[in-house]
């Protein structure tokens, strides 16, 4: 029988990617995302290769999530694979000129949102006794870098609660990873820079970044490997970058 994942963030970047990778092999999909246009568009594309239910919520509202998750028709009601997706950096400022909204966002979103969404499907899985769980966590989650360190605390969580995830599902044969990437030129930098596109564009100048297709590459990896093997944490960065702070760039 074909898997069912839900994707958080299905509708830009790593999880779109991923989304349309799952598509191509069968895997039924649950979308989910807050840009409703996207979700539609996502559901007619990938609905020609596989089933695809959308839901549209903010990782943020509790109630939202998980009235939302509740809502899954019978068909897509029973998740195999969750891939928790959802979030970005809001800023990117020295501690002292942080702005309060943006560190709110960065809590919220990339780490209460993860465990609300998480909240709402793993006692499914752990009264099936079996799912995979994957946590997007980033190379912030493993080094800290200057004017980073809200977005990299959000992201050591996130470390942090795929480690304690992992040792509580183990009891239920629930396999729990993540994938840790480094510079992936997606919206990500966009929506740091709120919008300065120009600013945006440079974080990846002078070097090859990774694709989201490679992440969602790995993420298919990860999801197909035979039940008794977990991929643990893995961090992947493009050829380029060596650390958080050190990427070669052309022109250096
Ligand atoms: P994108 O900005 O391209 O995608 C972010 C996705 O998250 C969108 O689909 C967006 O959907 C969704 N999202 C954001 N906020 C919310 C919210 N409040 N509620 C619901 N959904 C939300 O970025 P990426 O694809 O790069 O990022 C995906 C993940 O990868 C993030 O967790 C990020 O931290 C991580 N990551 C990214 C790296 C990079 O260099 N790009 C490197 C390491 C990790 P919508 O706006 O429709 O709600
Ligand atoms: C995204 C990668 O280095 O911009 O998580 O924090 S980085």
């Amino acid at each position: 029988m074909k898997k069912t994942a839900l994707v958080t963030g299905a509708t830009s970047g790593i999880g779109r990617a991923t989304a349309r990778l799952f598509a191509q092999n069968g895997i039924h999909l649950v979308l989910c995302g807050r840009r409703q246009e996207r979700l539609d568009g996502l559901q007619n594309e990938l609905g020609k290769h596989t089933p695809v239910h959308t839901l549209n919520f903010d990782v943020r509202d509790r109630k939202a999530v998980l009235s939302a998750i509740d809502s899954l028709p019978s068909a897509f009601s029973q998740i195999d694979i969750l891939i928790n997706n959802a979030g970005n950096a809001h800023g990117l400022n020295p501690i002292e000129e942080g702005s309060l909204d943006d560190w709110d966002a960065m809590l919220d979103i990339n780490v209460k949102g993860l465990l609300y969404v998480s909240k709402a499907i793993i006692p499914r899985m752990a009264e099936r006794k079996s799912g995979h769980i994957i946590n997007i966590g980033s190379i912030a989650g493993k080094e800290v870098y200057p004017k980073g360190s809200v977005y990299c605390a959000s992201k050591y969580a996130v470390d942090a609660i795929n480690k304690g995830m992992r040792m509580d599902l183990n009891t239920y044969g629930i396999r729990v990873g993540a994938v840790n990437p480094g510079a992936v030129e997606t919206e990500f930098s966009n929506v740091r820079f709120k919008g300065d596109q120009e600013r945006a564009d440079s974080v990846y100048q002078g070097f090859e970044p990774l694709r989201a297709e490679d992440i969602a590459d790995i993420v298919y990896f990860v999801v197909t490997r035979p039940y008794h093997v977990n991929i643990a944490d893995l961090v992947v960065m493009p050829t380029a970058q060596a650390s958080a702070t050190l990427i070669k760039r052309d022109m250096q």
